[in-house]
C-alpha cells in the first residue's frame, strides 16, 4: 500500500487505526482520502484485522467535514451514485468481516456522520456534535444513507436530523443512541482501545457471522421496483434542480444560499 497522505493508519494487537490526517480541508471526505481509506480497510483485512478504529490522527475541532463539497456531483450525475468512492467507503466498514468504532471527537457534518454510524459502535466525547447537512446544499440524500439512520434511530428523530440540519450535541446523541458511549476527552482514547481489545480477544468467525446477519437485517429492506423508480425521479428533481446548484455555490462563496424550490 502507497504510504497515504490523508489518512494515518496503525496497526498493533489486532486493532487497525485509521486516522483522518487532513485537518486543512476539516478532513473533509475527497476521492484520495476515501481511496486511502479503502485501501486501509483491504490491507487490514489481508492483515486478520479483529477490530478497527476510524478517528482523526490530532484532536481536532472538526471530526470531518462530511463528503467534499467541491467533489460532489463531478463524477457522477447522482452526488451518492451507489459507485460514488463515498458509498463504496461505506459499504466497506458496513461490509468489514470484523467490528469498526467510531472514535469520535469534535464536530461531525454529512456523510461524516453516515459514516461514523455505519461503524458498529460510536463512542465519542464531550467536544462531538453530529449535524446531517444535505437540506443545506438541496441535496436529496439517498434510501441506503436513510436506511442507515432508521436502523440506529426512531423515523422522528431522522426526520428532525434531517429536515433542522441542526447539530447534536453529545448528551443528546447518547440521550437519541446514536452513540454507544459519552466520555470524557481524556478517557476516549483508552475506552476506546480497551474495546477494540476486549473485541480483538473474541471468536473471530462467531464476531464476522454475526455482524454480516446485523447488516443484512439493517441494510436489506424489500422495496418494489414501483417505488424505487419514484423515488429515484424525485431524488432527480431534487439534484438537478437550481435549489442544488445554489446551495453549492452559496458554500463555496461562504454565504447562506436562497432556496426557491426550484
Ligand atoms: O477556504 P479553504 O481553502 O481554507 O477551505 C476551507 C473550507 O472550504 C474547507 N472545507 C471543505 N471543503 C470541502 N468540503 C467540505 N465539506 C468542507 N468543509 C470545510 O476547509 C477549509 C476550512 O474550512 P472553514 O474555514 O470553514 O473551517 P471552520 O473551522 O471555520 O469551520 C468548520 C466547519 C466544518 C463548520 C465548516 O468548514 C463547514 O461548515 N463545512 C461544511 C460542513 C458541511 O456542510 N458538510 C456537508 C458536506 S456535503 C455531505 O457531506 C453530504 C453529501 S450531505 O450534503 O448529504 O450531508
Amino acid at each position: 500500500m502507497n504510504q497515504p497522505q490523508l489518512i494515518q493508519t496503525r496497526y498493533q494487537d489486532a486493532v487497525g487505526t485509521i486516522a483522518f490526517n487532513h485537518g486543512t480541508k476539516r478532513n473533509a471526505l475527497n476521492q484520495a482520502m476515501l481511496a486511502e481509506i479503502l485501501a486501509a480497510l483491504s490491507a487490514f483485512e489481508v492483515a486478520g484485522a479483529r477490530a478497527i478504529i476510524i478517528r482523526t490522527h490530532q484532536k481536532e475541532a472538526v471530526w470531518s467535514a462530511g463528503h467534499d463539497i467541491q467533489e460532489l456531483g463531478k463524477y457522477h450525475r447522482d452526488p451518492l451514485d451507489p459507485d460514488t468512492l463515498f458509498e463504496r467507503t461505506l459499504r466497506a466498514i458496513r461490509a468489514f468481516p470484523a467490528p469498526v468504532i467510531a472514535m469520535v471527537h469534535g464536530s461531525v457534518w454529512g456523510g461524516a456522520f453516515d459514516l461514523a454510524i455505519s461503524c458498529d459502535i460510536l463512542i465519542a466525547d464531550e467536544t462531538a456534535t453530529f449535524a446531517m447537512t444535505p437540506v443545506n446544499l438541496g441535496l436529496p440524500y439517498n434510501t441506503s444513507g436513510l436506511l442507515h439512520f432508521l436502523g440506529r434511530i426512531p423515523m422522528n428523530l431522522v426526520r428532525e436530523l434531517f429536515f433542522t440540519a441542526a447539530p447534536l450535541s453529545s448528551e443528546d446523541a447518547l440521550r437519541w443512541g446514536i452513540v454507544n458511549h459519552r466520555v470524557s476527552q481524556v478517557d476516549l482514547e483508552p475506552f476506546t482501545y480497551r474495546m477494540a481489545r476486549t473485541i480483538a480477544a473474541k471468536a473471530p468467525l462467531a464476531i464476522r457471522a454475526i455482524k454480516e446477519q446485523l447488516r443484512i437485517f439493517a441494510d436489506e429492506f424489500p422495496i418494489s421496483a414501483h417505488t424505487m423508480h419514484r423515488i429515484q425521479e424525485l431524488r432527480r428533481q431534487a439534484y438537478e434542480s437550481a435549489d442544488y446548484k445554489e446551495g453549492l455555490a452559496a458554500f463555496l462563496e461562504k454565504r447562506p444560499p436562497v432556496f426557491q424550490g426550484t
